[in-house]
């Protein structure tokens, strides 16, 4: 075998959220990337059904993207971040703005969806202390939700391997209940029928903490990380009713769901329920230039907006808080998105990507399919005694067959980039069927 540009030492990388030993004795490398597809160091094309990592909304390669930042780099390479400013931080917070969901007037910039979790939660607390309300200290998440890696998000997230390893993590955290609830909804197209109930769990939390303790409630519209999960019939909107009961700020974390992966533009506007705050990066700049950004409704930015002028509001921020390259890329990002109307391109293609993927309902070990907007979950029987065996292999098998998939334990996860075609959501799921004929 020829490789390209194959590394002799794969030892100094510490690989994230990766199998170091396995993958270092096998190694699966890509070398360029076009539209749909990956190609691998050893010549083969790999089609994209995850959109890199949830991110590359466009495809890959995109021309204006590319251009913008190379234009930039040559322009405006840095410029700080605090007390100065620069001409695309601005033009781009206003065309975000301009894409988001009505109210929601302000975007704070960072580098992650982890950061911009941190920055959420921080500004939920803070909100609260300006507005004279300091005992809300109290944050809410959710078992088997996903919020990144960082310690405020680890700590309202609920994947327990992600948490078991870091100590007691943030006080003052508590959690509602999944909604997964395979017994009743297994196999359901789109918005599961059962499960609106879990959301008084919520009401039961402030029964406990009392509501002036509890600042705010950090959920994804669609759990993504931990195997998609799609909410029940119901769930967000009582969530959003117990919220604005109570004085609770609501988070959504669109990391995900946000540009275009619902077939709206954001979750928000799939669902119709609006959060106070809500979280993205991923799709804000198609994954390649790392990046993201917090929304907020006028009413928060404008509590922080009082004391005298010549003093800081709020004490956060990044040093590449709204960096040049990353405005760049997210200018180039919203140009393709809107030239080719991929923020909406979902909606048309979903009643597709549903039924092509139930098309694998009866294959062996699938106990479950679940779908929305562009996004597919399909959760395999575990190997009895080695959960997570039989998704890895199947994820290998794929990528020898020329496809992409993301799995989770024994669940597969798809996000495919929105300009898919339809037969290339016939070649994902014929492969798919292919290799789960063929698993253990
Ligand atoms: N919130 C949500 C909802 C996410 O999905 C993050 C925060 C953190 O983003 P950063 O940029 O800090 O990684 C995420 C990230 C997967 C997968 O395969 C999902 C994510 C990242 C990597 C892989 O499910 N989500």
């Amino acid at each position: 075998m020829t490789y390209q540009n194959r590394p002799n030492d794969l030892e100094a990388f510490w690989m994230p959220f990766t199998a170091n030993r396995q993958f270092k004795q096998t190694p699966r490398m890509f070398v360029s990337a076009d539209r749909m597809h990956y190609k691998t160091d050893d010549g083969r094309s790999v089609l994209d059904a995850t959109a890199g990592l949830w991110c590359c909304n466009a495809g890959h390669n995109r021309p204006k993207i590319v251009e913008a930042i190379r234009h930039q780099a040559g322009e405006l390479d840095y410029a700080p971040a605090f007390q100065m400013g620069h001409p695309k931080v601005f033009e781009f917070a206003s065309k975000l703005v301009n894409v988001a969901p009505k109210g929601f007037d302000h975007v704070f910039f960072t580098n992650s969806g982890s950061e911009s979790v941190e920055t959420a939660l921080k500004m939920a607390l803070a909100f609260h202390r300006v507005k004279g309300e300091g005992t809300r200290f109290r944050l809410i998440g959710r078992e088997r939700g996903y919020h990144g890696v960082n310690f405020g998000g680890m700590s309202v997230g609920g994947i327990v391997t992600n948490r078991k390893f870091f100590g007691t993590l943030l006080t003052g955290v508590d959690h509602l209940r999944h909604t997964h609830d395979p017994a009743r909804n297994a196999f359901t197209c789109g918005q599961p029928e059962f499960g609106v109930e879990f959301a008084d769990e919520l009401e039961r939390l402030v029964t406990l903490h009392d509501a002036s303790t509890i600042a705010a409630v950090i959920i994804e519209p669609v759990a993504g990380s931990t195997g998609v999960l799609i909410p029940p019939k119901g769930y967000l909107e009582r969530i959003r009713e117990i919220c604005t009961k109570h004085g609770i700020l609501l988070i959504f974390d669109e990391v995900i769901t946000g540009f275009g992966r619902l077939g709206t533009p954001f979750g928000v506007d799939y669902f119709g329920v609006e959060p106070d705050i809500f979280t993205t990066a991923k799709g804000i700049t198609n994954g390649v230039i790392p990046m993201g950004a917090v929304f907020v409704k006028k009413e928060i930015y404008q509590a922080f907006m009082t004391g005298p002028e010549h003093l800081i509001e709020f004490f956060h921020g990044y040093t590449y808080s709204g960096n040049p390259l990353a405005c760049a890329a997210g200018l180039g990002t919203l140009e393709t998105y809107a030239e080719e109307g991929l923020l909406t391109r979902g909606a048309e293609l979903a009643p597709y990507w549903e039924d092509a993927l139930h098309s694998l309902k009866d294959l062996p070990h699938v106990i479950d399919v679940r779908n929305i907007g562009l996004i597919g979950g399909i959760e395999l029987e575990s190997i009895p005694g080695s959960p997570s065996k039989r998704a890895f292999q199947v994820f290998l098998d794929c990528f020898a067959k020329g496809l992409l998939i993301r799995t989770t334990g024994d669940i597969i996860a798809m996000s495919p980039p929105l300009i898919i075609e339809k037969s290339q959501i016939d070649q994902i799921v014929e492969t798919l069927a292919d290799v789960l004929k063929a698993a253990a």
